[in-house]
């Protein structure tokens, strides 16, 4: 087992690359703090094809800065372990403190990994500011060529679930819809033209912010290429059904852009 201080995590993302566990090192440990009330977002990616790696979040139960056996015994508060190589994403709202990031693989194989850390605002007024700015692919979509209906929650446990989806042909027009809330949460369509999963200034190409529990809607003709739609907690917890209308593909718009 080896342990690393990251030190506090704020919005700008930490990333960590080609790390291994497996084998010879089953686990390792990521020590971080947030400062305040904050979610925390973790993306371990990048996974080794055909090894496994899970991802579980801890707190610093006993308050001692440590990495020990009370926290150990107190459980994960966040676990993401999602089959073979798919990625693993937490979003978890916390309050001020020390926390444990644990990545581990009992195979014999070694599964190499990256993983990258952030913390956003809980308090922003701008909703933009209250999504993860961290892609996973937590939600593979694929090719997106018919309708599509998801139904999930967002809450302090998961703050943020980022759907990944293509499109092909030249023009895709598609009107992304999240109803059915109890609370208010948000959605925002990205691209990462960097692909680096990180949302990067310029990458957001849409963004629904309706109040309350409005629903919400994207409409968007969007050009062959990989997108993330996140939806986000902007307080309290809620279920939620998004509906991905697909409209048409065509090789002309169906009016000047
Ligand atoms: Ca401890
Ligand atoms: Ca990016
Ligand atoms: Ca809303």
């Amino acid at each position: 087992m080896a342990i690393y201080d990251l030190g506090t995590v704020g919005v700008t993302p930490i990333s960590v690359d080609n790390y291994y566990v497996g084998a010879r090192d089953r686990e390792d440990i990521f020590k971080v703090r947030i400062e305040n009330d904050r979610a925390l977002n973790l993306n371990l990616h990048n996974i080794t094809s055909g090894q496994n790696a899970t991802l579980q979040l801890y707190r610093d139960a006993n308050g001692n800065g440590v990495w020990d056996q009370a926290d150990q015994s107190a459980g994960p508060i966040a676990s993401s372990g999602r089959p073979g190589s798919s990625d693993e994403a937490i979003n978890y709202r916390g309050s001020a403190g020390t926390y444990f990031v644990r990545v581990y693989n009992y195979a014999s194989l070694e599964a190499r990994y990256n993983l990258d850390f952030s913390s956003t605002s809980t308090t922003a007024i701008t909703s933009n500011s209250r999504a993860s700015n961290l892609l996973p692919q937590e939600i593979e979509v694929g090719s997106l060529t018919g309708d599509r209906t998801f139904t999930s929650s967002v809450s302090d446990s998961n703050t943020t679930n980022t759907y990944v989806f293509s499109v092909g042909g030249q023009l895709t027009g598609v009107d992304f819809r999240l109803s059915g809330l109890s609370n208010n949460a948000d959605m925002r369509l990205i691209r990462d033209v960097n692909h680096n999963r990180i949302v990067d200034p310029g990458e957001v190409i849409a963004i629904s912010t309706a109040g309350g529990i409005s629903s919400e809607l994207i409409s968007k003709d969007l050009g062959s290429n990989t997108y993330y739609l996140q939806v986000y907690q902007y307080g309290g917890s809620t279920n939620y059904t998004l509906t991905m209308d697909y409209k048409y593909s065509n090789p002309y718009p169906p009016y000047p852009l």
